[in-house]
């Protein structure tokens, strides 16, 4: 599979709070997921280029930020970096990165739509920590709302061929459904990726206003 061309990729805009998160007329891709997990780094390897800021220690993005990414085939689109959730290093911030991604998804803490701009979520957990109960619940929040969702392991890199398959197995076993197997290091399963997410922005309609 030829990797995905896009004759262009960069940083939008951060967002702090809700009344910063951008209204346009184009489709997003949201990647949520724990912290740490390796969101950033995902962005960056389906973008070819280093856009999203990572880090080892947990918690680095603690705003929504967004990229433009051109496909060189097909529309414009916003992939949204979002906070993890399970940082818990100060509660308050916890709750701030809790709320600023419900807001994203759904409007506020009472609202019950999902965010129309939302052609699809890329949920990306740990190959190292199948099954964890905050990926989960979040897998769970999602599937509840319909929402055309990926479950995206990361780091496959790390692990051997027993611990691969060991985790494919847990993996269908929590979601009861297959993950994508990835590694942001070697680019396994990148393509794939690009796949699934051309085919949710190809499906994705415009809400009308
Ligand atoms: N070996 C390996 N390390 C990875 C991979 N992806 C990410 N990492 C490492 O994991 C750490 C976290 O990666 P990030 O991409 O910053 O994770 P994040 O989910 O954006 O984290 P927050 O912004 O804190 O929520 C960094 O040290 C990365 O280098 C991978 O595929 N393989
Ligand atoms: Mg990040």
């Amino acid at each position: 599979m030829a990797r995905t061309r896009l004759t262009a990729a960069q940083f939008v805009t951060s967002a702090a709070s809700a009344r910063d998160l951008l209204q346009t007329p184009l489709a997003e891709l949201a990647m949520a997921g724990r912290s740490n997990v390796g969101k950033s780094s995902v962005i960056n390897a389906l973008a070819g280029r280093t856009l999203a800021r990572t880090s080892a220690a947990p918690g680095k993005t603690r705003l929504a930020n967004y990229y433009r990414l051109e496909p060189e085939r097909g529309q414009a689109f916003h992939l949204v970096d979002l906070p993890g959730y399970g940082y818990a290093r100060g509660a308050k911030e916890g709750r701030a990165f809790a709320s600023l991604a419900q807001e994203y998804f759904f409007g506020g803490a009472d609202a019950v739509w999902m965010r129309p701009a939302i052609a699809g979520v890329v949920l990306l957990v740990d190959a190292r920590h199948p099954g964890l109960e905050s990926d989960v619940e979040a897998f769970r929040w999602f599937t509840t709302q319909g929402c055309p969702l990926r479950i995206v392991a990361t780091k496959v890199d790390k692990l051997s061929r027993a611990e691969r398959q060991r985790a494919m197995a847990a993996l269908q076993q929590a979601f009861g459904t297959a993950a994508l197997l990835t590694s942001a290091q070697t680019g396994e399963g990148i393509d794939e990726l690009w796949i699934w997410i051309a085919q949710q922005l190809a499906q994705w309609t415009r809400p009308a206003r």
